[in-house]
This record gives C-alpha cells, sequence and structure tokens, in this order.
C-alpha cells in the first residue's frame, strides 16, 4: 500500500525549527516562525491567561461535547471583537460565527463552504502570502492565483499593481486580504487604500476573505479592527478569520473562529447550518479548554482590561525592537537606510536580503530567518539584538 508514497516536502518555516534545533551554535537566533518571545526569549503565559484558568479550577467543569460551532459565549465575544459590540449586522444577528481550530481552521472551514458555494471560483492570496493559504485553497479543491502586493524595488506595496489584478481577475473571484500585519512582509495598506480596494472588489462582485492573525499586534485591537468597518459598510458579504494564537500567546491551543458577514439574519442561519455541517464531517466539535480560557477573559471586563494591556506590552516591545533594529544597522556599520522596518508593522518584517544572504546568515551566524527575506521582529530581544545586527551588516 505504501510502497510507492513519496515524501512530503517539509513546511519551509516550520522546517527551519528543526534546523534550528539542531544547530549547536551557542549565538543561535531563531527569527524564522512567527512566534513572539518575551525579552528574555520566552514565550509568555500571559497573567489573563493565568488568572482566568485559575477561577476556572476553582468551578472545575466536566467535559462533555461542545455544540459544533463552539462555546456560545466565545462565539459572541468573537463577533463583537471583530464587528464592534453595537456594529449593526451585531445588532441584527446577521453573522454566523463559529469556533475553529486556530486561524488555519477557521480558514479551512470557510474554503471548504466557499467551495460547495462556488466551485469554479478563482481563488487570489497576496504575492507574497502565508504560504499556507495557497496549499489550504489548493487542497479544498481550489484553483489558486495571486493579485500583485510586494514590490520589492521600492520596498512597500505595488498597490496600483494591486488593484489592476483585483480589476483583471474573472468576476466573482474570491479575494484573501491580510486585515493587518501582513504576513511576510509587515506592509498593510493604508485607510485610502483599503477604500480602493473595497470599491474594485464591489465593481468586480468579487468576495472578500479577511485573515486576521494578528489582531492587536498592529497599532491597537480597534485601529487594526477598523477594516472590518469598511467591509460592513460596502455591504459585501464578507469572511473574516480569526486566530488568538499569537494574540493570547495560546499557540497550542488552537483557538480561532470563522464569521461570515450575511446580508440577512435568516442567511447567516442557513450559512451556520452550512458551516456545521462542514464541521461536523470533519472533526464533529471544537475542543473546550482554549475557547473557555478566552471567552472568560474577553467576558469578565477586568482579566479584558488586563488582557489589552499585556497586548498592548507585546505591541509596544515588538515597535522597540523595529528601532532598536534599524538604529543597531546604522551602528554596525550599513549603509543603506534601514529606515523601511520602522514602517512595517506586526510580528514580520521583510529585510531585502537575498536568499543567498539569509542562507549565510544561517550557516555562519546562526541567526534563523526565512530564505524570502522575513525576519520575525517579535523574536529580538534587548539580549540578541547587536548580535544579530553585527551577523546581518556582515553579510551585507
Ligand atoms: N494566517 C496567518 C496570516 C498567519 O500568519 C497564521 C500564523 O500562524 C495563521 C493564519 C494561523 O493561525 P493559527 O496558528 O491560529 O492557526
Ligand atoms: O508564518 C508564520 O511563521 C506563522 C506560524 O505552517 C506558522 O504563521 C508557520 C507555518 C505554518 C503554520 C504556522
Amino acid at each position: 500500500l505504501f510502497a510507492a508514497v513519496e515524501m512530503a516536502p517539509r513546511d519551509p518555516i516550520l522546517g527551519l525549527n528543526e534546523q534550528f534545533a539542531a544547530d549547536p551554535n551557542p549565538h543561535k537566533v531563531n527569527l524564522g516562525v512567527g512566534v513572539y518571545y518575551d525579552d528574555n526569549g520566552k514565550l509568555p503565559l500571559l497573567q489573563c491567561v493565568q488568572q482566568a484558568e485559575r477561577a476556572m479550577l476553582e468551578h472545575p467543569a466536566a467535559r462533555g461535547y461542545l455544540p459544533i460551532d463552539g462555546i456560545a459565549a466565545y462565539d459572541n465575544a468573537v463577533k463583537a471583537l471583530v464587528f464592534g459590540a453595537d456594529s449593526e449586522p451585531v445588532r441584527s444577528g446577521r453573522i454566523a460565527t463559529v469556533q475553529a481550530i486556530g486561524g488555519t481552521g477557521g480558514l479551512k472551514i470557510g474554503a471548504d463552504f466557499l467551495r460547495k458555494l462556488k466551485p469554479g471560483a478563482q481563488v487570489l492570496i497576496s504575492d507574497p502570502s502565508w504560504e499556507n493559504h495557497r496549499a489550504l485553497f489548493t487542497s479544498a479543491g481550489f484553483d489558486v492565483g495571486s493579485y500583485a502586493y510586494y514590490d520589492a524595488k521600492r520596498l512597500g506595496i505595488d498597490f496600483e499593481g494591486m488593484l489592476a489584478s483585483l480589476q483583471a481577475a474573472s468576476p466573482g473571484s474570491i479575494v484573501l486580504l491580510h486585515a493587518c500585519c501582513h504576513n511576510p512582509t509587515g506592509y498593510d495598506l493604508s485607510p485610502e487604500q483599503w477604500d480602493r480596494v473595497v470599491a474594485v472588489l464591489q465593481a468586480r462582485g468579487h468576495t472578500p476573505f479577511l485573515d486576521m492573525a494578528y489582531q492587536g499586534f498592529g497599532h491597537g485591537i480597534a485601529e487594526d479592527g477598523a477594516v472590518i468597518q469598511k467591509f460592513i459598510q460596502s455591504g459585501l458579504d464578507c469572511f473574516v478569520a480569526t486566530s488568538f494564537s499569537k494574540s493570547f500567546s495560546l499557540y497550542g491551543e488552537r483557538v480561532g473562529a470563522l464569521s461570515v458577514l450575511c446580508q440577512s439574519k435568516d442567511e447567516a442561519a442557513r450559512v451556520l447550518s452550512q458551516l456545521k455541517l462542514v464541521i461536523r464531517t470533519n472533526y464533529s466539535n471544537p475542543p473546550t479548554h482554549g475557547g473557555a480560557i478566552v471567552a472568560v477573559v474577553l467576558n469578565d471586563p477586568t482579566l479584558r482590561a488586563l488582557w489589552e494591556r499585556e497586548l498592548a506590552e507585546m505591541r509596544l516591545r515588538i515597535q522597540s525592537m523595529r528601532a532598536r533594529l534599524v538604529a543597531g544597522l546604522k551602528a554596525a556599520g550599513v549603509q543603506r537606510d534601514m529606515g523601511f522596518i520602522t514602517q512595517q508593522i506586526g510580528m514580520f518584517s521583510y529585510s531585502g536580503l537575498s536568499k543567498e544572504q539569509m542562507v549565510r546568515l544561517r550557516s555562519e551566524f546562526g541567526v534563523y530567518g526565512t530564505d524570502t527575506g522575513r525576519m520575525c521582529v517579535a523574536a529580538l530581544n534587548s539580549k540578541n539584538i547587536d548580535y544579530v545586527c553585527r551577523s546581518i551588516a556582515a553579510v551585507l
């Protein structure tokens, strides 16, 4: 049976982790995978999460099956967070939200549902994008193309190219957009650019699918969420995948969601029934623990305020590392202006380094980023930053 099974390629990002673990270099620094570490290089366990777990321990709950769409208090908290607690779509009940196994699970449920709904539609992801976007929509049965996004020469967004690709795509395409903190480039659209993208999506009858894996890591929870309001105002049907992996530092708990903004409450009820069908035939219903933690934190005013402070701390630390990286590279003798690093936002920086330079960084210095030049600035800290700056300066 298995004699002809071929070895599948490794995930290029997660594969780097294995290479990093095996590297004996005592100075090694892992800027490969998108994970936030604190200034001591430790994966944080947020205080709000610890307090929620303590409260949960005081009232231990049996572990029955959850409803197919997850914990109701969780789904409602996601709706309020993503669309606004007092927003018209929340009040009128025209959003279908399901708990999902991470943001990836949210994307996958949406992709499987869309495949039934629009089997022949073209899916467009940004060039470049998180590689799993392509793999995930391809495995759901779609033909996945891309729209222009990153301009390597100008170190920014090729916005006219992006609009042109969206205009040229066949009407009724599915367009995957990063709501904030674009992975891998770190370049987000401005509010005015979002307006123009929304207008093209409307004119061409495209369906937006927003991937929101980093809400709160850019400019703030509300600021990063503001883009959703533009889609509400547009009247477009819209998909939003949410991930709490980064914002709650709950990577391994696999907490996410999918929300579908519909035209009416009745539509939302029918869409929800179809999402539940996708879930039932995949994994039946979601796990309890991670969703329960997030529901407790988001629904308790004190814990919620604590979460917002802890999230702000992570966001501000990343921003300060960006500034120190720019200054440190200059101090290490880099001639070219690296100021673009502070214009980027979120966990990642597209450094502009070539594949050869990234390979040298790994082999000679033990500094791991992806071959595309992406570095996770959320893994820099006051102890490793000087070494990283000297290493980058050496390969430049
Ligand atoms: N979408 C993007 C853009 C990401 O960077 C990630 C990162 O992990 C995900 C989705 C997946 O999130 P999760 O780990 O919650 O599945
Ligand atoms: O882009 C990243 O590094 C994160 C983590 O298959 C990740 O989004 C990377 C690859 C993958 C799953 C998660």
